[in-house]
């Protein structure tokens, strides 16, 4: 990271870091998780994930997938017994949120010391990975991610959300690549996803709407598209006949305190840096 980058990161609230993994790194990453859904008997597992309210049918599913390693729905797949069984690779919308943890190839992937590197120039103190979502953006069917803040969904006092998003397939317009406003950072943070009682409700903090998501960020299989907690991020749907695979991991700093009622809890797992692999 030289400092042009930096002062990139500090104007805009995003930065993309082109080839920062091999095509062979993303083939690993795009294979195991083919495994892991091959593996699934979904037919007993009804959790859709609705893009567009960021909520699931089965709260206590999702709830509780913090520490755990858990399949996600496409709100427009076909959830037939018969679909469930022969088309399981194409109704998947997100595996989530402890792959980092949980499976020896997301560890590799999710944990070393360029990634430690980049956290600390960009201001982590004490990096900790919190939170990995590997997204399939499936052909024709793949959901619109609506405009939102990451702080949002994952607070910390003082806030220290970043994302660390990488393409596995290239991402452009076609299949719907991210979308920033570009230096939104610096506005406020206008809502908080707050778990109360074991259900979640949105709290306004600012109805200043957000600015307009305009710059498409197209990029190549293997680049590192890093995310500030503040920027606000959308994603359109998917209409083509290509998939947009990406994995994204949600880190925070160790100095900063990480409230109760964040709906992520991790009960069962530790938080660890990008080192301790
Ligand atoms: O991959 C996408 O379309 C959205 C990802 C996202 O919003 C995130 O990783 O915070």
């Amino acid at each position: 990271m030289n400092a042009n980058m930096i002062d990139f990161w500090n104007d805009n609230g995003y930065l993309i870091i082109e080839n920062f993994k091999t095509n062979n790194e993303c083939d690993e990453l795009i294979n195991r998780s083919t495994e892991l859904i091959e593996e699934q008997n979904f037919n007993n597992q009804q959790s859709v994930f609705d893009t567009v309210s960021q909520t699931h049918n089965d709260d206590n599913y999702f709830l509780e997938s913090g520490d755990k390693i858990r399949f996600f729905f496409e709100e427009k797949a076909n959830l037939d017994v018969e679909n469930l069984k022969t088309n399981k690779q194409y109704i998947v919308n997100k595996i989530g949120h402890a792959l980092h943890d949980l499976d020896e190839k997301f560890i590799k992937f999710s944990k070393n010391d360029q990634l430690d590197q980049i956290a600390k120039a960009i201001g982590f103190e004490n990096p900790l990975l919190l939170q990995s979502m590997y997204i399939f953006k499936q052909p024709k069917i793949g959901g619109e991610v609506v405009c939102h803040q990451d702080s949002t969904f994952l607070i910390t006092e003082p806030e220290s959300t970043v994302g660390f998003w990488f393409a596995l397939e290239d991402a452009n317009k076609e299949n719907g690549c991210l979308q920033v406003a570009s230096g939104g950072h610096k506005g406020p943070l206008r809502k908080l996803f707050k778990r109360e009682n074991n259900k979640m409700k949105m709290e306004e903090l600012s109805s200043e709407p957000f600015p307009n998501t305009d710059t498409f960020v197209e990029v190549k299989k293997g680049s590192l598209v890093l995310l500030h907690g503040r920027l606000p991020h959308y994603s359109c749907e998917n209409k083509s006949l290509k998939s947009r695979h990406a994995y994204t991991l949600h880190v925070i700093d160790g100095v900063t305190k990480y409230l109760d009622y964040n709906w992520l809890q991790r009960p069962n797992l530790k938080l660890s840096g990008f080192k301790n692999a």
